[in-house]
This record gives structure tokens, sequence and C-alpha cells, in this order.
């Protein structure tokens, strides 16, 4: 039923920024609370890449929930759903928003492209759009499909992705934020901010954006407020990116040192995967429980 207390919904409609970061799995995102961000990205790149497979639809809707509502359970940030294109069509929408606000999500993204769909930031990917009706149907069939009407609804918009120019992206903004949704997402997989920044300045849409800044990472936080419209301001796949750095390295040295002697110090203390781990707490437990 989303967290009690949907804090996304509080900073985007008080005119605020909130920060979200990708998780792939528990662990990260216990590591992206503990961090200070206000809420994780349950993104589907980041869990695709996480099985070892391309991120086109490849993983279950089953998949994909379940490892959203092992989050919830292990965090407090509201969660942000990525569920693609809702896997199906609206009726399927309907099925997929009742099971993600039931897993403990707080808002959904759905996106405007075919199912099966191709991941947004490959070169050359095939990118194809549903037709701007079917999509405000799936966006209402969201709408209908909550129980708590603060589960943010936030319609994704690939026209930048599909190479399909500012006029359709504003125009299936336009007709998005008529069929109810809470948020617009643009994406652009453009080297500079320039194309969002350009259709966030002609937005006139009465609802706030989000922005997903991967392939464009000179815009910041402040330069995104500066923009006056960026309610939700998502770090897509740094956490995945920040593991395979991590182990690349680490690995690398103990194959290049042929032993653990030097990277030991280099990473953290098994001491700190007990603390992640609660052991403390379990140590409690026993005292106060086994007999
Ligand atoms: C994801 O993280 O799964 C996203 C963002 O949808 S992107 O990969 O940039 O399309
Ligand atoms: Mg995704």
């Amino acid at each position: 039923m989303g967290k009690p207390d949907n804090d996304l919904r509080r900073i985007v409609s008080n005119g605020g920024l909130a920060r979200v970061m990708a998780a792939h799995d528990p662990l990260s995102a216990m590591l992206v609370e503990e961090a200070g961000f206000d809420g994780i990205w349950a993104s589907g790149f980041e869990f695709s890449a996480a099985q070892g497979l391309a991120d086109v639809s490849l993983v279950s809707m089953a998949e994909h929930l379940n490892n959203l509502r092992n989050m919830a359970a292990r965090t407090t940030l509201p969660i942000i759903a990525d569920v693609d294109t809702g896997y199906g069509n609206a009726i399927n929408v309907l099925h997929t928003v009742e099971q993600y606000e039931a897993a403990g999500a707080s808002a959904i993204v759905i996106e405007d492209k075919m199912f099966p769909k191709v991941t947004s930031l490959v070169a050359g990917g095939r990118q194809d759009l549903v037709p701007i009706e079917e999509f405000q149907g799936k966006i209402e069939a969201a709408r209908y499909a909550r129980r708590n009407s603060d589960l943010l609804v936030i319609a994704r918009v690939e026209a930048l992705i599909a190479g399909l120019g500012a006029d359709e992206a504003l125009k299936r903004a336009h007709a998005y934020e008529q069929a109810g949704a809470d948020l617009i997402l643009i994406h652009s997989k453009q080297k500079t901010p320039d194309e969002i920044e350009s259709f966030i300045n002609a937005w006139d849409g009465n609802i706030p954006i989000t922005i997903v800044p991967t392939a464009y990472p000179q815009m910041t936080e402040a330069r995104a407020r500066a923009l006056g419209k960026v309610g939700i301001l998502i770090y897509g796949n740094h956490a995945i990116r920040a593991a395979v750095t991590s182990m690349q390295k680490v690995f690398a040295r103990i194959i290049e040192d042929g032993g653990i002697q030097n990277v030991n110090n280099d990473i953290v203390p098994v001491s700190e995967i007990f603390r992640l781990q609660r052991m403390e707490d379990v140590k409690e437990n026993e005292k106060k429980f086994l007999r």
C-alpha cells in the first residue's frame, strides 16, 4: 500500500527536488538510505544487469516485483518502481500497479515504449513508441488501480530517446498530463543538458518533471533546481556502476598480488557487513529468546 507517508509526494508538492538513487537489491537499497537520498529507484536496468542480463524486457514482472518487495522490507525510504511498459497493455497495467503498490512502491514510472522494450541509452536501440491514446489508457489504468491516491503515477516520455524531437515530446507530455499523470519523466541520451533544458524551458504544463541525467552528468542538482520545474532527479544506474568499478579493481589486484594481503585494508572489514546484517540484533535476540 506504499509507504504510509509518501515523502516523495510531499517534497514534490512543496516545490522541492527529491534526489533518488538506483538500487538493484536490498543491500544497495540500504546503502542508498544510509547515504541520505530521498528515495530509491528500483531500476530495471540495474536489476537486469545484476542478473547478468540486458535491459530488454527479459526479467519478468514477478522477479522485479519480488526484488522491490525485498528492498521495501529492508528500508524506510520511498521506492520508485521502474515498471518499464507496465508489462503489456492497460489491462496488464491494472495488475502491475496493484501488485507494486502492495509490495511497497510509493511511485510508479511507466514508459510509452512498446513491449518488449529496448534499454534507452544504448546506441542505435530500437525505440518504438505506442500511440498516444493507447498510453493515455495505460495512465488512466494506473490511476484507477492505485488504492492510495498518494501513489505517484509518473508518465515517461521516450520521444527524445526515439529521435522524434521536442514537439512530439511536448505533445506527448501534455497528453499524459491530461490523462492524469502526477509527473512527467523526460529522458534524453544527449551528452549535454541542452535537449532536456530546452524541453523543460518549453514545458508549460502544470505538473513537475522527473529527469535521469546519466548521459548528461553536467546537470547538477543546483542546475536542475534552477530550472524551477524539476521535482525528482534520479541517479539511474550509479549503484551498479559503483559496484562493478569496485569489484573489477579489487578482483584484479587480488589476481595481480597473488592474494588478499594488499586489498584487505582497502575494502570494508567483515565487521561492516555484520553491521549491515544487524548482527548486533541477532546477538540480543539470542540472549532474549534462545533457551
Ligand atoms: C533504468 O534505470 O532502468 C532506467 C533509466 O529506466 S535508463 O536505463 O537510463 O533508461
Ligand atoms: Mg528502466
